[in-house]
């Protein structure tokens, strides 16, 4: 079944349940949200019957919009929708017909997923071998990439214990756990402000990442900097797990990372905002740690430290950001 959205476009109802899943978080956590995005453009593709091409570079844009509007300072999700885009554009400008436009989305769709499952595979790999035996390691919130890392150790025989921060508001931390305790790894689930209290006997905290600035700052869940802070002062080392594509190349430019501000019901129920008139909620759902506090970023090209950032964008879009380099995503105007 199709249905009408925005003036033009008919979405198929997959479409725009794939857009709510990402909207409502039953699709979250950056890499899960980037891939689901690309998928959205693959079903748009497959449901197009147009033969026009500018019809379907029209439905596009309007798909792509629907996806980036879902999470819209979501960099994983933005530079997904990209990597399609970039190269479907490419296509419609070389006067290419509909057909070959939709084939298009489907590949790049797919071959962005596997490149993704395939960087996080060698992050966990990397990763891995950080990982000692005796280890205490404590994570925050819900990364598949830190989950990776560690069930891999696992896999490779390592013995060592987690702790898994509950991550307020949203306890993405008890799904960390949760996946954890399947994979057979002893971990226990802490509130986020015992953090510190359980920092001297931490040996390593690894988390995921949101987006990597150009100066090797990370963005992940709120939280994350004061975990970091508190880890440098008990000199405990922090790992962080991002596959590339969460570097953004905006930052290059002076752009800043945009803060997603959630509701406050996540903070306190709907039921009992009454009882604290009067009182503003702040419900920001991400925060910066800067370079200085991160001992490593793992990505899949290897371990780098933080402040080697600009040199993977410089390898991933080139010098001339915002013109087109063969192969690569590259940064277009909306
Ligand atoms: C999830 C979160 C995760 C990163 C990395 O936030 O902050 O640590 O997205 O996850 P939310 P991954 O629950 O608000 O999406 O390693 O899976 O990309």
């Amino acid at each position: 079944m199709n249905l009408l959205v925005g003036r033009s476009v008919l979405f198929s109802k997959e479409l725009l349940q794939l857009a709510d899943g990402i909207t409502t978080m039953r699709i979250r956590g950056a890499a899960e949200i980037g891939r689901a995005a690309v998928d959205g453009l693959a079903i748009y593709a497959r449901s197009s019957t147009t033969g026009d091409p500018d019809a379907y570079m029209e439905g596009f844009g309007e798909a792509y919009r629907l996806l980036l509007n879902t999470r819209p300072t979501a960099v994983s999700l933005a530079n997904a929708l990209m990597y399609v885009r970039h190269r479907v554009s490419r296509l419609h400008r070389a006067g290419q017909g509909a057909d070959s436009l939709r084939e298009m989305t489907v590949k790049a769709s797919e071959d962005f997923n596997r490149s993704s499952l395939e960087a996080v595979k060698r992050i966990s790999d990397f990763g891995a071998k950080r990982i000692r035996n005796g280890d205490l390691i404590m994570t925050h919130c819900n990364s598949s990439v830190a989950i990776s890392i560690l069930t891999e150790a696992k896999r490779q025989g390592k013995d060592f214990r987690v702790i898994a921060n509950e991550t307020r508001p949203r306890f993405q931390g008890r799904l960390t756990a949760k996946a954890l305790a399947a994979a057979g790894i002893p971990v226990t689930l802490i509130v986020d402000s015992a953090a510190r209290y359980f920092m001297p006997k931490v040996d390593k905290v690894v988390v995921g990442s949101d987006v990597v600035t150009s100066n090797g700052a990370v963005v992940n869940k709120i939280g994350t900097a004061q975990i970091a802070l508190a880890a440098k002062e008990a000199r405990v080392r922090v790992y962080v797990g991002a596959e590339t594509y969460k570097f953004s190349p905006s930052t290059v430019l002076g752009e800043l990372v945009e803060i997603e501000e959630r509701p406050p019901e996540e903070v306190v129920p709907r039921e009992e905002l009454g009882g604290l008139s009067g009182v503003r909620i702040a419900n920001p759902a991400f925060d910066v740690t800067p370079a200085e506090l991160i001992d490593a970023i793992i990505t899949e090209r290897g371990i780098i430290p933080p402040q080697a950032a600009i040199l993977v964008l410089m390898e991933e879009y080139g010098w001339s950001i915002g013109e087109e380099s063969p192969g690569k995503t590259v940064i277009e105007e909306e």
